[in-house]
């Protein structure tokens, strides 16, 4: 059975979600944030890095949200919650799949770090740049869930659980992110709440 290592209120929301949405067997060992909303110390005894979610699959450990996501659907997801290759939708489903990490939560991470470091930030003339990188950010992926309910296509998919959590725990809990101008992603995280293995998984509101 895989162990999934998890952090309270962090991505490996992901990966419990991913558990539940496949109905496979997983144990869990939960770590909880420290008031400063770090990782307590003991979480480099399973990574060096000390950052959720990692897993424990036999032999392999693995950590990366993304990474986790394409080995636990390669090798139990018997081809649920993905794209086929041969689909017209495929590269639409790697992009927002890779994006999720790669563009927005490094985007939405850098504002945040700024924001907690320079209270009077607004001062500085790259911070304008930053805020409306965020905004760019934000308008993309409304344009995108305005094409269809899903951001691969008509159909919920892995990538929808990559994304979903900078609009649902990290933003009512760490970084406010306001959604009233997007108002399709807003639509979207309804849709995405309302599942019960995002309920499962998730803090509670
Ligand atoms: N890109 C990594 C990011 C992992 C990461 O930074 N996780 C955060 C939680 S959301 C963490 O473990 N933070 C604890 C810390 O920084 O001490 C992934 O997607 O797994």
């Amino acid at each position: 059975m895989i162990t999934l290592y998890h952090l309270d209120r962090s991505r490996s929301e992901r990966i419990v979600w991913l558990f539940e949405e496949l109905g496979l067997p997983y144990r869990l060992e939960t770590f909880l944030r420290r008031p400063d909303l770090y990782g307590p110390e003991e979480m480099r005894n399973v990574h060096p890095l000390g950052r959720a979610p990692v897993i424990r699959d036999g032999d392999t450990v693995l950590a990366e949200s993304g990474a986790i996501v394409q080995y636990v659907l390669a090798r139990h997801g018997d081809g649920r919650l993905e794209v086929a290759p041969a689909a017209p939708n495929f590269a639409r489903y790697l992009y927002w799949l890779h994006y999720a990490e790669g563009s927005l939560m490094l985007q939405l991470l850098r504002e945040w770090s700024v924001d907690r470091m320079l209270p009077d930030a607004d001062g500085h003339p790259g911070m304008a740049r930053l805020r409306e990188g965020t905004r760019q950010h934000l308008a993309t992926v409304d344009e995108a869930l305005r094409a269809s309910p899903y951001l691969a296509g008509p159909d919920f998919t892995a990538a929808d659980v990559m994304m979903a959590y900078p609009f649902t725990t990290f933003r009512r809990e760490i970084r406010p992110l306001d959604l009233m101008p997007f108002p399709a992603i807003e639509a979207w995280v309804r849709r995405l709440e309302a599942r019960p293995a995002f309920r499962k998984a998730t803090t509670p509101a």
